[in-house]
């Protein structure tokens, strides 16, 4: 209650009615909460980890061991945890039947550690395949075979302790045709299904995604994400849940965030916004400062994109996972920005008001 009303007396201050206050409440009568705050008032006892469904960031094993800043914010505000690049297949997979392991190894150790959920990122995805693969030449059964070994191996390494993955990743163009892939062009669109069984074989509890970016804007890819889905549970395929990556922009409308996370809610499967972060400079402006407008711009995407997740049942909303920590970590470098809740010296944004806002609404 000092707090408010110390905050209210400086926003008073500072817009010149200081007489004012004087004889005005709530200043003279510290006992009586304001029937609303000012509109600028951050919400400091709140914390992502009061959200209504769990909120987490894509992290890097480096910056957590070496970054103190870094590290007290994902123990802080996070509840789990996507390791960004550590379990691409370009990380762990060394040669045939040769991996590396202390990345994701640790992420998943300190994630037990600290009470959090991780979330695997990602086992089939057009990119980031490792030379040995892009260069292999077999027959489709052989390539189903590598792919049968290597999601075996990862997904059984941590049964049990990684509680959902992205199975298959972008596997669709924005015009809704299947991108073709190294997996495509040599098993055919089946890839996906084979996938998702063989995940489900290594880790039968394991709750597995499609994931992709552009159902908010392609009503021709969130169409055939959602036949892809629907049509494989038909079949008893054990697809469990659709990741929407969003990384959006300031102008993307609410309209846009709702009606394709409804969508992805209709398929009947859990929903995740999988990579999150709100572009403020999409124009790519080599001048561009965050201004206060802007802030606010960036907040109403933030709180819009909470609101559209509540609006589906609560059993099928798995989170908000954002894709970096702090601005300064995004990987938007291509020109300045400022996409995440948490500025480049981990100070809290409007962005994060955005999103505690809707808690308990
Ligand atoms: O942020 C990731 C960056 O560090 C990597 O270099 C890149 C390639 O592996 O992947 C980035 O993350 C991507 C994610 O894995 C899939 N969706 C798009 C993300 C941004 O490119």
């Amino acid at each position: 209650m000092q707090t408010i009303a110390f905050l209210f007396l400086l926003s008073c201050v500072s817009c010149g009615a200081k007489d004012d206050l004087i004889e005005e409440p709530p200043y003279e009568e510290p006992n009586e909460q304001p029937d609303e705050l000012p509109e600028e008032q951050p919400q400091t006892t709140t914390t992502f980890k009061d959200a209504p469904y769990l909120i987490g960031c894509a992290v890097v094993p480096s910056l957590l061991q070496n970054n103190r800043m870094y590290a007290e914010v994902v123990q802080e505000e996070m509840s789990s945890i996507t390791p960004e690049n550590a379990l691409k297949m370009g990380a762990l997979s060394k040669g045939h039947g040769s991996y590396f392991w202390d990345d994701a190894d640790y992420l998943v150790e300190y994630a037990a550690d600290h009470q959090m959920r991780v979330h695997g990122h990602t086992l089939i995805w057009h990119t980031d395949i490792p030379g040995w693969v892009t260069r292999y030449s077999g027959t489709r059964e052989e390539w189903i075979a590598l792919m049968q070994e290597y999601i075996h191996e990862v997904v059984g390494r941590y049964q049990g302790r990684i509680a959902s993955w992205d199975v298959v990743n972008e596997a669709f163009n924005d015009d809704g045709t299947y991108r073709k892939t190294i997996w495509y062009e040599n098993i055919g669109e089946e890839y996906i299904r084979l996938a998702f069984e063989f995940a489900h074989e290594a880790d039968p509890a394991a709750i597995l995604f499609y994931n992709d970016y552009g159902m908010e804007y392609s009503a021709a890819k969130r169409e055939a994400i959602c036949t892809l889905v629907k049509d494989l549970r038909a079949e008893g395929v054990p697809v469990h849940g659709i990741g929407l990556q969003m990384h959006i922009d300031m102008y993307r409308s609410a309209s846009d965030l709702k009606a394709s996370i409804q969508a992805a809610a209709d398929c009947g499967v859990w929903v995740h916004v999988s990579e999150m972060d709100v572009a403020c400079n999409p124009e790519k402006k080599t001048d561009f400062t965050f201004t206060d407008k802007i802030a606010q711009q960036q907040k109403a995407s933030y709180q819009a994109m909470s609101e559209a997740l509540l609006s589906i049942p609560a059993d099928q909303c798995f989170g908000i996972t954002f894709w970096g920590v702090c601005d300064v970590h995004s990987w938007l470098t291509s020109a300045p920005d400022a996409p995440l809740p948490f500025d480049s010296n981990f100070e809290k944004k409007p962005a994060y008001d955005g999103l505690t806002g809707t808690f308990g609404k």
